[in-house]
């Protein structure tokens, strides 16, 4: 067992596991040098290339998880959307009627996106046995806001106005997108994912009733649909504060949390119920190396000793980190996150 599966399943660890979310990326010398020679999407399709990114900030940082080199919006060109990066992603065809939501497919995972199968298998056969392989896919709202925007988006005007004006046409279409999910998720975790990530990048643009009642119940029903597989499911939400208690009703093992909430107090929220995996502001990394000490130190410190906690940033690691800033963050962590238990 892994420090990372065993922390999610709250038992007593002898240390903090530590990775970061967009550990593989632009800020890697490793990655850019085969990013030059490939696009994104040719990367994520060809497992050969997907294992060998996915595997580079184990090598670099010492991470105790390798997360899958893919994209949240992968299933969604699978579904039948036609997506490129530029390197933001884009639909050329934003979704806004009944009869494009009629139109999208529920593909079967290993025919549609076999590469993705492919690589995970691979990078588990190469990974150390006790760093843990993560899968991941969106939850139905953020996946579903990338469809009807087309785009990344700052006011998500098109998919509120259809939440909105048309909420069974919108239903229908998260519903969709669950279907869609349960499936490939499960997928990942039968070819070697030993955990699963679901991404709610954009539900803190919800009000809190919105999030309740749309986005909520499909995100619950996707991890119900994970049961089978037995893995521990995070559910991470950018903006999570306001709708934290409502994240604990969704039935996920651990939720991840941005910076703006304070970890103590979300780890006395939770009790002994769910673990916690965050919170450090990924721009502190950007900072002199003694503050990046400081503020892990700080992060470990909020987060207790009680089991049931993961080391991690509040979002993604930006393009400009500093590798070196990277590494001091998982040696601070593998160096003052000793714990009593395991
Ligand atoms: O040009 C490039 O090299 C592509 C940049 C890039 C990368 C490296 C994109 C385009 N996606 C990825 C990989 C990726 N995306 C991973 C890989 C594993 C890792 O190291 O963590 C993961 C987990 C994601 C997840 C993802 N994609 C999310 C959820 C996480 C988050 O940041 O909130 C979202 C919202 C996306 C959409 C997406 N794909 C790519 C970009 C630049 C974006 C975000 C754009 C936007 O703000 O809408």
């Amino acid at each position: 067992m892994s420090l990372l599966v065993d922390a999610l399943e709250r038992r007593p660890v002898p240390r903090v596991p530590v990775w970061m979310m967009r550990q593989a990326g632009r800020y890697l010398p490793e990655y850019r040098a085969i990013r030059e020679k490939h696009d994104f999407l040719a990367m994520v399709k060809t497992p050969d290339l997907a294992t060998e990114v996915t595997l580079q900030p184990v090598r670099v940082l010492g991470v105790d998880a390798a997360i899958l080199f893919s994209d949240i919006l992968i299933p969604l060109e699978a579904m039948g959307a036609n997506l490129t990066f530029d390197p933001s992603p884009r639909f050329d065809r934003p979704l806004r009627t009944k009869a494009d939501v009629d139109g999208l497919r529920v593909p079967d995972p290993v025919d549609e996106t076999g590469f993705v199968m492919e690589t995970l298998r691979a990078v588990r056969r190469a990974l150390p046995p006790e760093v843990a392989l993560v899968g991941f896919g969106g939850a139905p709202w953020t996946l579903a806001s990338y469809l009807v925007e087309g785009e990344t988006s700052r006011q998500f005007a098109h998919v509120k106005e259809m939440m909105f004006a048309e909420p069974e046409l919108f239903r229908e279409l998260l519903r969709k997108i669950t279907d869609t999910l349960i499936l490939h998720l499960n997928a990942q975790a039968d070819a070697g994912a030993e955990v699963i990530q679901i991404f709610d990048s954009w539900a803190g643009a919800l009000a809190p009733e919105d999030y309740e009642a749309f986005a909520l119940p499909e995100t619950r029903r996707l991890v119900g649909g994970l049961r089978r597989s037995a893995v521990p499911v995070i559910l991470y939400v950018n903006g999570s504060g306001p709708l934290f208690d409502l994240m604990a009703r969704s039935r996920a093992h651990a939720l991840s949390i941005d910076w703006r909430t304070d970890l103590a107090s979300a780890r006395g929220q939770c009790g002994a119920a769910m673990a916690i995996q965050g919170n450090l502001d990924p721009a502190v990394l950007l900072g002199p190396a003694p503050l990046v000490e400081t503020r892990v130190a700080g992060v470990l410190e909020r987060a207790g000793e009680a089991p049931g906690y993961v080391f991690n940033l509040g979002h993604g690691m930006l393009p400009a980190t500093p590798v070196a800033s990277a590494r001091l963050v998982v040696d601070t962590v593998k160096r003052l996150g000793r714990r009593n238990g395991g």
